[in-house]
């Protein structure tokens, strides 16, 4: 019957390669000149989503704010009700307060001012309220979180090329063969690279230089907010080893329990135990990677993967095809289509909001239409759905050789899953946050 379908698929996604660094390095690297040391840095923003919107809201610094609640976009109201004024000269008591929460939303992170009261991410609303119940609460405003989040690793990426992407607020940066990134220890480049992405987001960060992935990102959290924190080898052990075990990064609430449970509070505590003990408590491989890593032992090479814009897949048919007239064929090829773009998201951890189309004609004339919805997806019903939306906007009386579908606008799946979780989508949550002041 119909003429075996298609086609090479094709994928557009622009995901430049990887890249190890490091990889068979050991600690200590001999140089012709001079000897260089393993340097890996690990930096976090300070504070992220709340210092985001102190920089809409700078008349906020100082004071504790929250951020979290329902999707309601609470700084929308105030806007509308002091329209006359610049975002900037709102007065601080317009803004709602903690107290006045109702509603089953967590917290999705604090400033450091709000933090002094105990409260903190993925703590309860109104439990946070109980100890400060004068913090501001702001909503996230995830678009712009993902911008500063480009901008600030696009300034490192221009200062050090090797930088491995760790998540909205904290990348791993390879100093050892960046200039500068051996004077004192580290120390040099991480306080330039500090001040570019300051100049560039007027946000703070801070810096763990150590000689390996492990060390560097206990050691981001030493000196935060805006802190350095230079680790050598030779002070590894002085420094991990009073850490709770919890500060290994890998070690979750279960493997913490379980170590308390088996008398085990410190780092150093794991680093006394035996192997072949902590094999018969946690497995084989859970049981020697406690105990290298409680000897801040890490191997693992620093890996650069550009974020990628936008995830999309094309065909050239092997005929060129009309609308009407093949028209079953054409809906099967661009269902297809749909789902492997889905899956392609789905592989890679992305979800986005922007989801388009590509035709060209038989006279190879391009058209392009897209369309941005409410919400991230990788669902391909949903990608079919709206790409189908976008081909009706498209003249479809002329033969077509190719047919592309593309989600752009792109989120990291397990981002876009920890704001959903600080704000669960209850109608309104926080109907009485506006009857204030
Ligand atoms: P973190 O870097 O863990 O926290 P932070 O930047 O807010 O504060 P710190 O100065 O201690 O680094 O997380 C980065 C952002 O990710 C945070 O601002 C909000 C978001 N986030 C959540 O949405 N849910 C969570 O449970 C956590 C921990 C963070
Ligand atoms: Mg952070
Ligand atoms: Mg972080």
């Amino acid at each position: 019957m119909a003429a075996s379908p298609v086609f090479h698929l094709v994928s557009w996604f622009r995901l430049p390669g990887h890249c190890a660094a490091g990889a068979a390095r050991s600690a200590k690297i001999p140089d012709a000149v001079t000897e260089k040391l393993r340097r890996i840095a690990h930096l976090d923003m300070d504070a992220f989503f709340a210092s985001v919107e102190l920089l809409r809201y700078p008349q906020l610094r100082g004071l504790p704010v929250v951020i979290g609640g329902g999707r309601r976009r609470v700084d929308e109201i105030i806007r509308e009700r002091y329209a006359e004024r610049p975002l900037s000269e709102i007065p601080p008591e317009a803004f709602p307060l903690l107290k006045d929460y109702v509603g089953r939303g967590v917290i999705t992170t604090a400033t450091y001012p709000a933090r002094v009261f105990g409260v903190g991410s993925a703590m309860g609303m109104m439990k946070a309220a109980k100890l400060a119940p004068d913090a501001i609460v702001l909503p996230a405003d995830f678009d712009e979180v993902r911008r500063v989040s480009r901008a600030f690793k696009a300034v490192i990426r221009d200062i050090a090329p090797l930088v491995e992407d760790r998540g909205i607020d904290e990348v791993y940066i390879d100093f050892t063969d960046v200039p500068g990134g051996q004077r004192e220890g580290g120390r040099v480049l991480a306080r330039l690279i500090q001040k570019g992405i300051f100049e560039a987001t007027r946000l703070t960060c801070s810096i763990g230089v150590a000689p390996n992935k492990l060390i560097a990102k206990m050691a981001s959290e030493f000196n935060k907010p805006n802190g350095i924190s230079i680790v050598f080898e030779e002070d590894v052990q002085a420094k991990m080893w009073p850490l709770a075990v919890r500060k290994i990064n890998g070690i979750g609430p279960k493997a913490e329990a379980r170590l308390h449970k088996l008398g085990v509070q410190t780092i150093g505590e794991i680093a006394a135990k035996d192997v072949a003990w902590l094999v018969e408590n946690f497995g084989r491989s859970t049981g020697h990677w406690m105990h290298h890593a409680a000897w801040g032992r890490d191997d693992r090479p620093v890996v650069t993967e550009s974020e990628p814009v936008s995830m999309s897949r094309e065909t050239t048919f092997d005929r060129d095809l009309h609308a009407v007239r093949d028209r079953a064929e054409l809906g099967a090829i661009f269902t297809q289509l749909c789902e492997h773009v889905a899956e392609d998201l789905r592989r890679k951890g992305y979800v986005g909001k922007t989801i388009g189309i590509k035709l060209r004609y038989d006279d190879f004339r391009i058209a392009t239409r897209d369309q941005t919805i409410g919400h991230f997806t990788d669902d391909p019903r949903e990608i079919r759905r709206i790409a189908g939306q976008c081909l009706k906007r498209v003249p479809l009386d002329q033969r077509l050789r190719l047919l592309g579908v593309r989600v752009g606008k792109l989120a990291r799946t397990e981002e876009v899953a920890a704001i959903a979780a600080a704000a669960p989508c209850v109608a309104e949550p926080i109907p009485d946050l506006f009857t204030q002041g």
